[in-house]
């Protein structure tokens, strides 16, 4: 059993980016209260300075997810230059079609045709931005569903968004591409017009090859097996995105491995299984809030775990693993896994980052930098980012 990195499992790990998400430096919370901390953004020029220090103390996190219309400005072209000079580039679009009154009881897949259309004229509109900041990506989720039985007809729903989807999906062009999240429940109670990976992979795969899945960690059932659909999902070449998160109990958006490393092990072992952590058809992307802590080291510790697990995943021994299972030596396969899984990479990934000319320790560099501080200064009187206030 090899424990330790090799150069090629460096070089692959050079390669590795996780986009972080807008939304991560604003204020947010739960329906119970939304706690805000000083130095919060107020305005998408913020959130990107904000995501770029995070970039610059990991090299990890080199784009930065939009939220439309959290992050709605008037000139996409000078927010990409913006992020540009700050050494980050403007990632996935995300549509937000969850907080207006008109959505209510649906947008793509709403009864009344007229709502049906400002929803697909939303996408169409994040279309356009992601025209202007060069971003690939489209990540559809839909609040869609009913809290009672008999409420709705859930087929006709997925009639509809199918059609909905087409017109969003045609507009698309070059390397572009509609990426389709599904969440088992919340806000919807009883049914959710997109809850599994089967009904993305259902409604993607009518589209055309250009639309994906896309599976947030925080979005299935305690229990669920999330390594097996990831498997599925790359086997079937229809794994386009991941938001990567923890949970306990429901969708918590709390730190990515923060509520269980081992899963967030068992996730990337199947990436490696299935094509590589740079395959470039699976975007990895956080999608958090930092509810209670700060947000700038609340990111850097999420992409740091990614990284870590990425480094644990990596050396798993591959032949030893196959042998064991071929003979049906069952422990000894699962020790195979479990020693991957038990080396601490801490200190080699340390050095490996100093050998590279960031800061062994991420976290210590940003306390030390005077960067809080300095934010804290000067956006005072800071709005809140995102979430409802
Ligand atoms: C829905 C979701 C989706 C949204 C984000 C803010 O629960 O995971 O990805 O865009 O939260
Ligand atoms: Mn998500
Ligand atoms: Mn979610």
């Amino acid at each position: 059993m090899s424990t330790q990195l090799t150069p090629e499992h460096f070089a692959t790990l050079a390669q590795q980016a996780v986009e972080v998400p807008s939304w991560a430096y604003g204020n947010s919370g739960t329906r119970f209260k939304v706690f805000s901390t000083p130095g919060t953004p107020r305005d998408p020029f913020e959130k990107i300075a904000d995501a770029a220090e995070v970039h610059r103390l990991t090299g990890l996190a080199p784009a930065v997810a939009l939220h439309i219309p959290w992050d709605l400005v008037d000139d996409y072209a000078a927010l990409r230059t913006h992020a540009e000079n700050l050494g980050v580039s403007l990632g996935t679009v995300n549509s937000n079609t969850f907080q207006d009154e008109d959505y209510k009881f649906g947008a793509l897949t709403h009864v009344d045709p007229a709502i049906r259309r400002k929803a697909i004229d939303h996408h169409l509109r994040c279309i356009d931005v992601m025209d202007a900041t060069g971003s690939r990506d489209l990540k559809i989720w839909l609040a869609d569903g009913s809290n009672y039985p008999g409420q709705v007809d859930m087929r006709g729903r997925q009639d509809r968004l199918q059609e909905s989807l087409q017109e969003v999906y045609a507009r698309l062009s070059g390397e572009q591409r509609l990426v389709l999240e599904y969440k088992f429940f919340e806000p919807a109670f009883y049914h959710t017009d997109v809850p599994d990976w089967g009904t993305s992979y259902a409604q993607v795969s009518a589209l055309g090859e250009r639309a994906m899945v896309c599976l947030d960690t925080g979005h299935h059932a305690p229990g669920t097996n999330i390594e097996f659909i990831v498997m599925q999902l790359l086997r079937l070449g229809k794994l386009g995105a991941f938001d990567f998160n923890s949970r306990f109990y429901a969708d918590d958006d709390l730190i990515v491995g923060a509520a269980d490393p081992f899963q967030l092990f068992r996730i990337i072992a199947e990436v490696v299984r299935g094509g590589g952590l740079n395959n470039p058809d699976v975007a990895f992307m956080l999608d958090q809030c930092h509810n209670i802590e700060e947000k700038i080291p609340g990111q850097i510790r999420s992409v740091l775990n990614v990284q870590e697990m990425t480094a644990r995943a990596l050396l798993l021994d591959r032949d030893a693993l196959a042998a064991a299972e071929a003979s049906g030596d069952v422990l000894g396969a699962n020790a195979v896994f479990m020693d991957a899984f038990y080396t601490d990479v801490r200190p080699a990934l340390a050095e490996w980052r100093e050998s590279r000319g960031l800061p062994a320790d991420p976290m210590a560099a940003y306390a030390a930098s005077g960067y809080q501080q300095r934010i804290n200064a000067e956006r005072v009187g800071g709005a809140q980012a995102s979430w409802g206030a």
